[in-house]
């Protein structure tokens, strides 16, 4: 094998953002060694013992051949001597979070844009794990992107392209590439956390349907809920990975996974739960017969149940997180346990020191992400076997479990409202202006806190500031307004909205319409934008 150093001029835009690098595919293939700047610029910059195992995979999207063949090169030709790759590339962003824990990984490259839509037109990304199976933080994306402000050079073997399709080892001198299957691993993490021959049973009598949307999870759908708990395959759906997902969206959301969302709200609705996940696996949504249980709901309602779920029967829960935008259900469920409940800003990494630590065992985001203290990753399948064990110990259907729940805590009603395709500059000149804003009260109830929310992490005193700019009401209302960190195009503003009442039935436009007046008016999103309603209401 030959090493070669190629010459190459850096980018300017190769800033990560909340997870990973995202781009549309154009960009990848169209500008000259885009991909290989960004990955030698994160091997450059991430000091590690290039013995231990590297891994890498996708979520089965177009592009991702290309970009695993590159990057075993550019990692052979770097000195690193364990390379794994996911067969036919596959490996889910929960289930890499997992491998890395479990094989001693020094660090991952995801290739996913995550819920984005995937082919030519489509968007592929990048996410970079380390060794402890959890996103780069803050210090490390920054420092890969100033790398990637000056590289010059990168290396790169003359090898060819490694069979992928089967489980096998190639050597190159003193280095190996191992193809691995990657859900065998991820479901023995599964049954150790939950009740296997308690749901078994209970699907007997109960059905479950899961739509993979031709993304990643389906065969470790396949493998969980088909193979292990004898789910009929039928109620897998769209389980084969695609490369443009099947033209789809894969994003679990009652308007992108609107099949299965309408399936659960027809009369007929003959399944207990249902559930979808995203393009890379980590994403879940919750739904049972006529009802849609919005993502810090369905995190509230896991911890409130946790007792249910051998996972925390053995391990308690000792604290639990949310990003700064989701409700805060989950706080009114810590407050019942006395036990910890910590707000970060938005993104994965920020819950991985509170995980490290002990602090937490559970935490989630309203960007219908979910999980707990077995990976530093949301999960979506794990968040669906939560549901599912929750079921089967009590026997309730989803929307008992969410009454009773909201009829216990009060319900936080909930709404995203997105402003999407925005101009870069206009979006940024609004968020600037907030500071300069004052406000006195909203219905009658006083502002008890403004303000740009900077967090300072409680276990190394690490500060990320500028995460969202909030406005709190007291117990009775909130709204946040951030940029979205994922996009390809243009500016997406996000405004979060969230109003709290005892009364549990009301209907949520009638209630949240109200706070969501207020706030466009004040954050004056006709005036800067040029845009008086949301593109998107999730
Ligand atoms: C990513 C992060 C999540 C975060 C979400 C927010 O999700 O992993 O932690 O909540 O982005 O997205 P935005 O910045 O657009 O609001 P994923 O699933 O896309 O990797």
């Amino acid at each position: 094998m030959k090493i070669q150093t190629v010459s190459t001029v850096p980018y300017q835009d190769q800033h990560p953002g909340t997870s990973g690098l995202r781009k549309k595919t154009t960009v990848f293939e169209e500008n000259q060694h885009y991909l290989e700047n960004f990955i030698q610029s994160n091997i450059n910059i991430i000091k590690i013992d290039r013995s231990r195992p590297l891994v890498i995979g996708g979520d089965g999207r177009y592009y991702n051949n290309r970009a695993i063949q590159q990057t075993i090169r550019i990692a052979l030709a770097n000195g690193f001597t364990d390379i794994r790759v996911g067969q036919y590339g596959f490996v889910s962003t929960p289930a890499m979070s997992h491998l890395i824990r479990h094989i001693g990984a020094s660090m991952s490259f995801i290739f996913s844009a995550s819920h984005n839509p995937a082919g030519k037109n489509g968007d592929v990304g990048v996410k970079v794990n380390l060794s402890n199976g959890e996103p780069a933080p803050l210090e490390i994306t920054e420092a890969a992107f100033a790398e990637t402000l000056k590289i010059t050079t990168y290396l790169i073997t003359d090898t060819d392209d490694i069979d992928l399709s089967v489980c096998a080892d190639y050597q190159f001198g003193e280095a190996s590439v191992r193809v691995i299957d990657s859900v065998s691993d991820y479901v023995g993490l599964m049954k150790c956390q939950f009740d296997f021959d308690l749901m078994r049973n209970y699907l007997k009598d109960n059905l479950l349907c899961f739509d993979a949307m031709h993304a990643i999870t389906g065969p470790y759908a396949k493998a969980i809920f088909v193979d292990a708990l004898g789910v009929p395959d039928e109620y897998i759906l769209n389980a084969t990975p695609l490369p443009d997902f099947g033209g789809g969206h894969p994003d679990p959301s009652p308007k992108t996974a609107k099949h299965i969302y309408d399936i659960a709200q027809a009369d007929d609705c003959s399944f207990a739960l249902l559930a979808a996940s995203d393009g890379d696996g980590d994403r879940n949504m919750i739904l049972g017969k006529g009802i849609f249980i919005n993502p810090s709901d369905s995190l509230a309602m896991i911890a409130a149940n946790a007792e249910y779920l051998p996972h925390y029967q053995s391990h308690p829960l000792k604290g639990v997180a949310r990003s700064l935008p989701t409700s805060r259900a989950l706080d009114a469920v810590a407050s019942q346990k006395g036990i910890d409940c910590y707000a970060t800003p938005t993104g994965w990494k920020f819950f991985c020191n509170l995980l490290d630590s002990g602090r937490i065992s559970l935490c989630g985001e309203e960007s219908f992400g979910t999980s707990g203290n077995h990976i530093r990753e949301k999960d979506g399948i794990w968040a669906v076997l939560c549901w599912l064990n929750i079921l089967a110990v009590t026997g309730k259907s989803v929307a008992q479990i969410a009454c009773e729940h909201w009829q216990t805590y009060g319900r936080h009603y909930y709404s995203r409202y997105d402003f999407e395709g925005l101009d870069t500059s206009a979006a940024t000149a609004l968020l600037q202006s907030l500071d300069n804003k004052s406000i006195a009260a909203f219905n009658g109830v006083s502002v008890t806190h403004s303000g740009q929310f900077t967090y300072v992490d409680p276990t190394d005193g690490s500060v990320a500031e500028n995460q969202g700019f909030e406005v709190v009401f007291g117990e009775k209302a909130r709204f946040i307004i951030r940029l979205s960190g994922t996009g390809t195009s243009g500016a997406t503003l996000r405004l979060y909205l969230e109003v709290f009442d005892k009364c549990s039935d009301l209907a949520i436009p009638t209630v949240i319409e109200p706070l969501a007046q207020f706030a466009m008016q004040f954050m004056e999103i006709a005036r800067y934008c040029d845009i008086d309603y949301p593109s998107n209401i999730v």
